[in-house]
């Protein structure tokens, strides 16, 4: 479909100005249109090679994908030492390093209200080889100083780069960040000088807000939970609460009081890191009445003791198939689920649009990490990679929730440090992968530095695309509602499928060892009133539930979902824009769900009493005359001028 005519651009001003009256004089966006590639549905497509090996990749705007690398030898320089970070448009596919300032060596990451990116923790300056450097304020191979404090304020236009913030923390390597509520971050964890499992010598078993609250807090479940508490699984309660899931334990912290409340232990495996499970919260819906349910899938079988144990041969161990899901806010006691088909460590997973999980990545055999051990597979503590992905639909039922039906497997390997994000375009990057201490490359080597990235196809992806009109570019906690119009297009030619159409947005996350920090998934309440003559439709939505402990503030993207075919994401900004306290709106009721049967007054010849009629069913809801006004002119939109 080419640009809209001149005709339908005065509606859409007629249209924006009875919204306006209708009290949302909020900004809408263009509608998406259809993804820019055509892609090999269920499969991978190599798009190129990256400048540094994705340790952790985010997508902060709806064109450029951000990587993080440790500090390592990758032939890619800037400002004459190797880059460790870089950006990739997707629209263009091109790339350009970055100089990420200090060493972001398994750092943890995640978006703040504002929309900008904090990298936090990770190593101390090195050099070559990963070994210590002798300054820790720059200079040498790599001019790394001390990896605590990196701040990206992303941009569209190539010019942006990271920052030191003012407010160092705590020394931690390891650590796990999670936006709270007012859109500044909490920081938990880590150790102070790294290794494969954490030790009594070096635990950081604190944690700390950003911007600073005072100074780090005693958590007893990390205290308490050596050596496999690093990168504490960690999420956002809709009650406020955190959920923190450390080696076998299970805690809900209250983080204003500093309390912990203990919950069962985690069955079957371990889940943390070096473990490392694919972890996600499900989707948060109405019809849930947005309760969270976090789902942890393999990870490994390992005692605290065994870690250490000389007679762990690491890289021989199995992963676990097993998945168990927690809903924390109403019960302390894990639901077994469906076993994974493939036993996996590292596995990532990866909430889509349409409400299905995706989870790719990781290995069969062995954890995360790497060393120099006789019978590391190179460095590799993993092996037996599992290349093909599989997708879990939380509304299937018990039994069946995973399928692999019609994907096809990766051709790379996606061991130790390799990671994945949505794209607006409803694909998935993957790219990473580097179980070796320093850049390291060459025919002998089974599991190299991965500059590989590949884009990963759902299933929906070739299809026609919904192309939403009047999707807000800021949304509130709470408030008033606003219209969004579909096309016959837009609903594939069926009124019908306004029945199967949601509106979500999501927070991609900040994606290293198997997290996506941050991923959430949040479906606004809905209702439509349909038009069944020309099959278009008005969504009726309703703005963020109004608790921003369902989402936290910041950057995320929207999708209109038909049928399970989501539309191309927008970026939009949930909350204030800034950090702070989130004003809660009283929720505006919604029209009632209607199908209008007659043919109304559209375009194709409606008569007035059909117009009359369908009209006294809009005045009936609870929108009154403005309401009617407004569909009357989405029904002008919508059929006449496509
Ligand atoms: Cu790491």
């Amino acid at each position: 479909m080419g640009h809209l005519p001149l005709s339908s651009l005065l509606l859409v001003s007629s249209l924006s100005a009875a919204v306006g009256v209708l009290g949302q004089s909020a900004t809408t966006l263009p509608a998406p249109g259809q993804p820019t590639r055509t892609g090999t549905v269920g499969g991978f497509e190599l798009i190129g090679n990256s400048l540094v090996s994705a340790q952790q990749v985010f997508l902060a705007t709806p064109d450029k994908v951000f990587f993080v690398d440790k500090v390592e030898g990758n032939p890619t320089q800037i400002n004459g030492h190797p880059a460790w970070a870089s950006e990739w448009s997707l629209s263009s596919n091109n790339q350009r390093p970055m100089d990420a300032l200090t060493n972001t060596f398994c750092a943890g990451g995640n978006v703040l209200g504002n929309g900008t990116w904090l990298n936090v923790g990770g190593n101390q300056a090195i050099t070559y080889g990963g070994q210590p450097a002798a300054s820790q304020t720059g200079g040498g191979a790599y001019d790394d100083p001390d990896g605590r404090q990196s701040l990206l304020t992303p941009c569209d236009d190539g010019s942006c780069d990271w920052t030191l913030s003012p407010n160092q923390i705590d020394q931690r390597w390891y650590p796990t960040v999670e936006t709270l509520e007012d859109g500044t971050a909490i920081i938990l964890g880590g150790c102070r000088n790294g290794g494969y499992v954490n030790d009594a010598s070096q635990d950081n078993p604190t944690y700390e807000f950003f911007p600073p609250r005072g100074d780090p807090i005693l958590s007893p479940i990390l205290q308490n939970t050596l050596p496999a508490n690093l990168f504490p699984l960690t999420w956002l309660l809709p009650s406020g609460n955190l959920l923190i899931q450390s080696n076998w334990a299970t805690v809900t912290l209250d983080y204003t009081a500093n309390v912990e409340t203990p919950l069962d232990d985690v069955p079957d495996a371990v889940r943390v890191y070096p473990a490392s499970a694919g972890n996600i919260m499900l989707p948060l819906t109405p019809a849930n009445n947005y309760t969270a349910t976090i789902l942890f899938c393999g990870g490994s079988n390992v005692q605290p003791k065994q870690w250490t144990q000389k007679s762990f041969i690491i890289p021989t161990y199995p992963a676990s198939t097993s998945c168990v899901k927690l809903t924390p806010d109403v019960s302390g006691s894990y639901v077994q689920d469906d076993d994974l088909p493939d036993a996996r460590s590292m596995a990532n997973f990866i909430a889509l649009p349409d409400g299905k999980v995706l989870n790719l990545n990781g290995a069969r055999l062995g954890t995360a990490g790497y060393g120099n051990d006789s019978w590391a597979i190179g460095h590799s503590y993993a092996t037996s990679p599992v290349l093909t992905p599989v997708i879990y639909d939380p509304a299937a039922a018990d039994g069946s929730r995973w399928s692999s039906d019609g994907l096809q497997s990766s051709t790379v390997p996606r061991l130790y440090h390799s990671s994945a994000t949505l794209l607006p375009d409803g694909s998935v990057l993957v790219s990473g992968s580097n179980p070796n201490p320093d850049y390291t490359v060459g025919p002998d080597v089974e599991f190299p530095t991965e500059y590989r990235t590949e884009i990963f196809y759902p299933p929906y992806y070739n299809k026609r695309r919904p192309q939403p009109k009047g999707i807000l570019a800021q949304y509130s906690y709470g408030g008033p509602s606003f219209d969004v119009v579909l096309d016959s297009d837009d609903l594939f030619g069926d009124v019908q499928n306004l029945n199967k159409t949601k509106v979500v947005i999501i927070r991609t996350g900040f994606s290293t060892h198997a997290m996506n920090m941050g991923q959430r998934y949040v479906e606004l309440a809905a209702t439509y009133t349909g038009f069944a003559a020309n099959n278009t439709g008005v969504l009726h939505v309703s703005q963020l539930p109004p608790n921003p402990a369902i989402i936290a503030p910041g950057p995320a993207f929207i999708f209109v979902v038909v049928n399970g075919v989501p539309s191309v994401g927008l970026q939009v900004m949930l909350g204030s824009g800034a950090l702070g306290k989130q004003q809660k709106l009283a929720v505006a009721d919604l029209p009632s769900t209607n199908i209008v049967q007659s043919s109304s007054s559209s375009a194709d010849g409606g008569s007035s009493k059909d117009t009359k009629d369908s009209a006294g069913v809009m005045l009936r809801s609870t929108s009154g005359w403005m309401h009617a006004i407004c569909c009357l002119l989405v029904v002008l939109l919508a059929s006449g001028l496509y």
